[in-house]
Order: structure tokens, then sequence, then C-alpha cells
């Protein structure tokens, strides 16, 4: 049996591990027949909210953006959503981008759709106007090498415009691959492994991963990772981007 008292979760002043296995959930008003787990939140010191959703049979996520704009990304499963008079089901690796002040339904999930969410207060950009509606899907063609290491992919799931002020990528390490450098950055991260395993380095303490785990990165959290295991290790990642250092 395992120890209870065992978990490969951490919560640090500038990081954080969460693994599913200390989840507990939540309830989101609108959001019914579900389980929420928020992973990452203003309550750690995070300036992004995290969570990932399992909906049952009949669930439903009704609301409407305000401050914050939502990035949904569907993990595993399918639903159907309606954002701005368009309506699409959405599968496993599709997302949708809503910005502030629009209204959202998603409903008619199969039994265990799972979808992550990165949440963001906007800041507007004078001279530039706030994002649409974005729709899209993961595609590892898509995903140009990274710093000319042919192990590394990123695929940028919202387009590179100064209109918005968070990105969502997909980074992909084939195996043997590794971040090129320590990074030591403003941005501020949230992730999720979406496949494998990997070694994730952060301010200088080295921890295991594996599919499931989401991490927490404060801004100058310093980070390394490197892939391990006989299959790529694959994870989507929040960063914010494009505003003034004040
Ligand atoms: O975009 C990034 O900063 C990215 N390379 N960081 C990370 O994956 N930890
Ligand atoms: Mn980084």
């Amino acid at each position: 049996m395992e120890i209870s008292a065992l978990t490969r979760s951490v919560v640090k002043r500038n990081h954080a591990i969460i693994a599913p296995d200390g989840y507990i959930n939540s309830n989101v008003p609108g959001w019914t027949n579900c389980t929420v787990n928020v992973i990452i939140n203003e309550q750690m010191g995070a300036r992004l909210c995290q969570t990932l959703i399992t909906l049952r049979e009949g669930g439903q996520l009704l609301g409407r953006t305000e401050a914050s704009q939502i990035f949904f990304y569907v993990v595993g499963g399918q639903v159907q959503v309606t954002v701005d008079g368009q309506t699409r089901t959405l599968a496993e690796g599709q997302y949708v981008y809503v910005p502030t002040g629009q209204e959202y339904r998603f409903e008619q999930p199969t039994e265990g759709t799972q979808v992550l969410t990165f949440h963001k207060v906007y800041e507007p950009l004078a001279g530039h106007d706030a994002p649409g509606v974005y729709f899209g899907e993961r595609d590892l063609s898509k995903a140009p090498v990274y710093m000319n290491d042919e192990a590394l992919r990123i695929q940028e799931l919202l387009p590179n415009e100064l209109g918005f002020d968070m990105a969502v990528n997909i980074f992909t390490y084939g195996t043997g691959g590794h971040l090129p450098m320590v990074e030591t950055h403003i941005m501020e991260h949230g992730l999720m492994y979406l496949q494998g395993q990997a070694i994730y380095m952060l301010d200088q303490q080295w921890y295991p991963v594996k599919k499931g785990d989401s991490i927490w990165m404060a801004p100058y959290c310093q980070q390394w990772a490197t892939a391990m295991g006989q299959e790529p290790s694959v994870y989507i990642y929040y960063k914010n981007v494009n505003r003034f250092p004040t």
C-alpha cells in the first residue's frame, strides 16, 4: 500500500510542484457536474490562475469572463463550446482563448473530459486592439525547432501579437532533450505535463516530474529541465508577455 504521508508536491516561495495526489476540489459558481482543482492561484503568490476541470456527463461550464481572460485546453475527452456566437466541438489537443467580457458555454462533455485553464488579468496596451476569441489545436508540425536543438520543439498556441499579454505554448522534449541553459527571467510560468517524465530544476532544487504534474515558477525562479525515459516529455505552459516592465 502507498504511504499516504508522502507526496512529490511542494509549495515554496517562488515555485511549486503540484501532483494530482493532493488535489482537493473547489466549487466554482456556474461550473456544474464537474470537479475543479485550482492548481495555481494568487493565494500562493502567483499572478496567474491555473485550474484542471474534470467533467461528468451532463457537466457544464457557464460563465462570463470579467477582468481575467481565460485559455481553455482540452486535455482529454470532448466537449461542445459556444463563445461569441460560434459553436464547436473541442476534443483532445484543441483549445479556445476567451478574452475579457465574453460569455462562454461548455456543455455535452463525454464522461471524464478534462479541461485545463489559464487565467490572467488582462492589461490593455494603448494603440493595440484587445484580442478576440481564438480557437486552435495542438500540432507538432507547427512546432519549430527551439534554439537550433532538433530535440526541442515549441508550438505557440496564440498569435504572436502585442495585443496579447499572455502566451501559451506546448514544449516537446525528444528523448535526451534538455533546456540549453538555466533560464533566469522576469516572466512567470504555470505548466502542466501532458506526456512523459522529466527532471526539473527550480531555484537550485531538483524534482522528478511526470504526466499530470503541474509547476508554478515565479518571476526569476531559475529553471532547467531534461526529458527522462523512452518517450518525449511534453508540457503546456503559460507565460506573461508583451508589456512594459514597470
Ligand atoms: O519560454 C520560456 O521561458 C521557456 N523556455 N521556459 C521553460 O520552459 N521553463
Ligand atoms: Mn522559462
